[in-house]
């Protein structure tokens, strides 16, 4: 056989050579592939349990064959290595079996929230001009089968469709599995790019991440260590799994790395979670605070045995210190906190550290080789302990996103520095607290939101002169989404209610957790010295 050449993406930034040259001397990217460390991990422990979903149990003899068959279905499709396949699922027992397969043939996974509807869906397709899309016929009230019809009918790249059912298997599935099994092999390379993940975004159109096998694996090895993932992990997966957080941090990738088990779940609160906590011996779960919070004032916790679970993981937004403080005493388990990005850099606490520092740090970073300055709005370092902007650099974050040359511009430095749009404090042992953000963007517990795409949205709206969005403070979610918006004049203002602008962005496609959760009218906006609309003010109201 042939070696195979790199797979070069057009629109992808590469890591320049030195530090491809550096991570790979440093141990931090190793010669493996994310199919090869599944496949290593089969090898080793077939009869183990990787997944339990759906009440079935799967080994990872199992996997590793269901893999091998979804592979040898989209190779029979014509999707080749560096194919883009629009991957949108809730957390259902195919989803890992079908990331690996695509990971397995070399193809490019775009990994998409399953909250997400027509209006992202649509322009995922088209931006990374994706030639299948997989699916399932419906989740939370979304017909996602009419979607993929639709898809097929609107996008001129896209050949495939592939819906699974909501129960049981689809004929779709039936007809991917029919075509045998392909064997194990090396048909991409680490330096590859694995799969694109879409950020929280701050623009009108969400960006699109490129992560490579290597960077990703880097973060994954280093997260399992801090984590305390071994072969015993029993992991609950209640966060989306195409979701960086519960991906590598340690995420599903890490405990299967490890031969553990996954309980991934389309359901996160109490009176699901914490019955498989119970029935499975959970150890290890990663949640958002809003989740923390309503796990944490459940009564259901004095009813089910929760002892098995040793770690919970918050991440995703700023988990107060309080609450923090509450958890070993009232669920039994240690708290990890995370601060990590889909971009890359991934903090965590130690599971072992003082008590102040796991309540009141987000953590320090995973790898040695990450870089973390902290700057002011000149780009000067500040000295340690005062706030300033995060940014970063090192073997799992990327260097730019993809086909976005001008945003690229903007938000990565000319050395390779990524601009989190984070506000941090960096302690002298190199712990960051996380006290704002710079970035337009919404944390809608965890959520993100880019109040530009909502307001692109909004604008269309015939009875809206202009609208700014912002984050508003909420005691649970830690912001809610906040819609100012100054009517035309002239117009019926009565058409304006929270009702009939959450239907206008429904109707548009816009997925749920981005719509509004309050509206103001108002006659015209505060305006800055410079003339923006002053998002500041309209956040304290
Ligand atoms: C995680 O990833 P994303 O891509 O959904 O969001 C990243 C942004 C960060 O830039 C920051 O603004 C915010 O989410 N964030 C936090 C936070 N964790 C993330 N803000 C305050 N405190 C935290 N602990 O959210 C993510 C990815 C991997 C691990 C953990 C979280």
């Amino acid at each position: 056989m042939t070696a195979l050449e790199p797979l070069l993406l057009d629109g992808v930034v590469p890591y320049p050579e030195e530090f491809a040259v550096r991570y790979r001397s440093e141990g931090h990217w190793t010669d493996q592939t994310l199919a090869e460390m599944l496949f290593e991990v089969v090898e080793r422990v077939p009869d183990k349990t990787a997944i339990i979903a759906d009440e079935v149990r799967i080994t990872y003899g199992d996997l590793g064959e269901r893999v091998l068959r979804f592979a040898a279905g989209f190779t029979d499709l014509g999707i080749n290595r560096g194919d883009r396949v629009v991957l949108h699922l809730p957390n259902v027992s195919d989803y890992v079996p079908i990331l690996f397969a695509l990971f397995e043939i070399g193809a490019v996974p775009v990994l998409a929230l399953a909250a997400l509807r027509r209006h992202e869906i649509e322009y995922f397709v088209e931006f990374t001009e994706a030639r299948a899309y997989v699916t399932i016929e419906t989740h939370a009230g979304n017909d996602f089968a009419a979607l993929a019809r639709e898809l097929e009918e609107s996008s001129p790249n896209l050949e495939h469709t592939v819906v699974l059912a909501t129960d049981g298997t689809s004929a779709d599935v039936e007809q991917l599995l029919s075509h045998g099994a392909l064997g194990h092999a090396r048909r991409s390379l680490p330096s590859d790019v694995a799969f694109l993940q879409l950020s929280g975004g701050t623009t009108g159109q969400p960006k699109v991440i490129p992560h490579t096998h290597e960077d990703y694996l880097a973060s994954v090895r280093a997260s399992v260590k801090i984590g305390a993932i071994t072969g015993d992990t029993v992991q609950l997966v209640v966060l989306p799994l195409c979701h960086s957080f519960a991906m590598r941090s340690p995420g599903f990738l890490g405990v299967l790395s490890q031969g553990g088990t996954i309980v991934p779940t389309l359901n996160g609160s109490p009176d699901v979670a914490f019955p498989l906590i119970a029935q499975h011996g959970v150890t290890d779960v990663s949640v958002v605070p809003p989740l923390a919070l309503v796990w944490l004032n459940s009564s259901l916790k004095e009813r089910y045995d929760l002892t098995s679970l040793q770690v919970l993981r918050v991440g995703g937004a700023k988990f107060s210190a309080q609450a923090a403080g509450r958890v070993r005493a009232e669920l039994g388990a240690t708290v990890q906190q995370s601060f990590g990005m889909a971009e890359g850099l991934t903090t965590f606490t130690g599971l072992d550290e003082d008590d102040d520092t796991i309540t009141s740090r987000q953590g320090r970073p995973t790898l040695s080789a990450d870089e973390v300055v902290v700057v002011d709005d000149e780009g000067t370092v500040v000295p340690t302990g005062t706030a300033g902007h995060l940014w970063t650099r090192g073997p799992s974050t990327i260097r730019g996103y993809y086909r976005a040359p001008e945003h690229n511009a903007q938000n990565f430095t000319a050395d390779g520095f990524y601009k989190t749009g984070d506000i941090v404090l960096e302690d002298e042992r190199g712990y960051l607290t996380v006290v704002g953000r710079s970035k337009d963007q919404i944390n809608r517990g965890g959520e993100k939101i880019a109040p530009e795409e909502v307001e692109n949205l909004l604008l269309a709206f015939d009875a809206v002169h202009d609208v700014s969005v912002v984050g508003v403070p909420d005691e649970m979610l830690g912001e809610r989404t906040k819609a100012f918006v100054v009517p035309r004049a002239g117009g019926d203002t009565s058409l304006l209610t929270l009702g009939t602008i959450r239907k206008f962005l429904r109707d548009k496609g816009l997925a749920a957790y981005k719509l509004p959760d309050v509206v103001e009218l108002v006659d015209e906006f505060e305006r800055t010295a410079v003339g923006k609309v002053s998002k500041l003010n309209q956040r304290a109201k």
